[in-house]
């Protein structure tokens, strides 16, 4: 067995579309030198070490993971993130952990289970809305959704709830093994689940920004995943 090495993350402010927000990281070649030693556990491990997987939001899917050539509103990609993150959610359809997947992660999903992006949401078609956010207020809403009967958002929700909207690409195909739980108004796919694994959820907002406000409703999403997370 290889050993396992914790490495204490830095906290550094990033910028992204407008919005600061504190990144907790390491550089990447802290990862590569311990590797190289032998010290960095083997995927199998690392799945096998947590209750549940989170899959946080992040840069663009390179559109190579699900078979297209790149369009000129693609923003940053990174093809090796692609391919250890889809290989982990593999990883997650086998062990059937549970998983939440938040913005980046319900992309990465939709990839893993074979389905499509659109590279920019604007190629959704006429009466898009706009789904980058500019509004800065903190924990601040743009756009409600449509909730589907039966659904863990459902349980938690009803039928309709005010989302928060940071992102610019979005759900094209659907892969086989997901259902769609709720959409915006203009039809973008918003949340999915999947049908093949006993907690998979996947939203396309932003619930953990909801952190600051004092009626942080979103917080239901994580304590919902948490429960199913127990050793
Ligand atoms: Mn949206």
């Amino acid at each position: 067995m290889r050993p396992v090495i914790g490495i204490s993350a830095h906290p550094t402010l990033h910028d992204y579309r407008g919005n600061k927000s504190t990144i907790q990281s390491c550089g990447e070649n802290y990862l590569f030198s311990l590797e190289a030693v032998g010290a960095v556990p083997a995927l199998d491990r690392y799945v096998g070490l947590c209750d549940g997987y989170l899959i946080p939001g992040g840069i663009d899917v390179n559109p190579i993971s699900y078979g297209e050539t790149p369009h000129p509103l693609l923003e940053t990609t990174r093809l090796d993130f692609d391919e250890y993150q889809l290989h982990l959610i593999e990883r997650m359809r086998v062990s059937k952990k549970p998983v939440l997947a938040i913005c980046r992660g319900i992309q990465i999903v939709n990839v893993a289970y074979g389905g499509t992006l659109y590279q920019d949401v604007s190629l959704h078609g006429e009466g898009t809305m706009r789904h980058s956010q500019v509004d800065i207020t903190p924990g601040g809403i743009s756009h409600h959704v449509s909730i589907e009967d039966g659904s863990i958002l459902h349980r938690l929700y009803g039928s309709e709830l005010w989302t928060n909207s940071y992102h610019h690409q979005s759900i094209k195909d659907l892969g086989a093994g997901l259902r769609i739980t709720a959409r915006a108004d203009d039809g973008i796919i918003e949340a999915v689940e999947a049908t093949d694994h006993p907690y998979l959820h996947a939203v396309q907002w932003h619930p953990e920004s909801f952190f600051v406000r004092p009626d942080n409703y979103m917080l239901a999403i994580f304590e919902d995943f948490v429960k199913q997370c127990r050793p």
